[in-house]
């Protein structure tokens, strides 16, 4: 088994975990302006955070790869999330704001810098991981910043028991190719979820607003290849992607999660952060339906030290 497969099984009780931490010092208070950094996957939950954020009411939240936070802009408090705790963007940005802006690190390595750096840190080490391909630490800091707008993480976490069990929705058989989609906080779990499949299986995958996927990237979607949409899905465009013969893929639509009725007892459609787990799985299957180890990508290493 790879390190990633039971790192993926794990996330519901990680994810309870990470929620009992929602009341960390550190943590954005409402109506503070904020910015999140991170680079790859961590830029991606950043994302996801900011969004929701914003949309739940708790302040202005903006999002930055590391390497692109402007400087120049006042923000009350700067949220920085890096698994290892040695991203060298990350830690230019935590060392340029020492002392002035405070500055809050989420990391599975209290040892390692961005911890030392940072005025707060809080520590998820329990959801740290041995594969480089990141999927429990991400999600597990997406969970306690959910927690800490007041989201019940129980009844996601409950979700994600279902998707780590469900069949999957594209075979690496029928699929040369994936768009993933989102909306609001979940364009970040569609970027993320392309960013899996092309880290651990080399695997063409693209990501955008699901709004602005009719101007332009639709042209990729043809027979063998699959949209894949997390959270809610635009008007019509289920038919107009089923139209090109590509697959769509939703956790409520027919053509995607094809038993949904019988898998999951006709519930609510998952949590988008379940249907990221879904996809982390799809992503695993194919690397290893191609002979590639999921756990060590190629050109890849755990952090970026420049
Ligand atoms: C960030 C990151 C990962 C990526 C790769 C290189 O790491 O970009 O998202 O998958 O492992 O590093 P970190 O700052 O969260 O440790």
């Amino acid at each position: 088994m790879t390190y990633v497969k039971a790192e993926i099984a794990s996330q519901p009780e990680c994810w309870r975990r990470a929620a009992k931490l929602a009341d960390a010092p550190g943590l954005p208070e409402r109506g503070e302006r904020v910015a999140a950094v991170g680079c790859g996957t961590s830029w991606f939950m950043a994302k996801a955070y900011a969004a929701l954020r914003e949309q739940k009411g708790h302040g202005e939240t903006d999002a930055f790869q590391a390497s692109e936070f402007p400087r120049r802009r006042r923000y009350d408090r700067v949220v920085a999330i890096t698994r290892s705790g040695t991203t060298t963007e990350v830690l230019d940005v935590l060392n340029d704001l020492a002392g002035g802006t405070p500055t809050t690190v989420i990391t599975a390595e209290e040892a390692q810098p961005a911890a030392r750096i940072a005025d707060r840190s809080i520590v998820l080490d329990f959801a740290d991981e041995q594969s480089v391909v990141q999927t429990r630490f991400a999600t597990s800091t997406l969970a306690l910043l959910r927690a800490h707008l007041g989201e019940d993480i129980e009844s996601v976490a409950a979700d994600a028991e279902v998707a780590v069990r469900l069949p999957l929705p594209v075979h690496p058989a029928l699929a040369e190719q994936i768009t993933f989609l989102g909306r609001g906080w979940t364009v970040g779990l569609a970027e993320e979820a392309a960013l899996k499949c092309r880290e651990a299986a080399a695997f063409w995958a693209e990501a955008y607003p699901a709004m602005d996927y009719r101007h332009g990237p639709i042209s990729i979607a043809a027979p063998r290849r699959a949209v894949w949409a997390f959270g809610e899905v635009p008007t019509d465009l289920p038919d107009e992607v089923e139209a090109t013969g590509a697959l769509f893929v939703h956790s409520r639509h027919h053509g995607g999660y094809a038993a949904l009725g019988s898998w999951c007892g006709g519930r609510a459609p998952l949590d988008p952060m379940a249907d990221l787990v879904v996809a982390q799985r799809v992503a695993v299957l194919l690397a290893t339906s191609q002979g590639l180890d999921p756990d060590h990508p190629r050109n890849l290493t755990r952090s970026v030290v420049l």
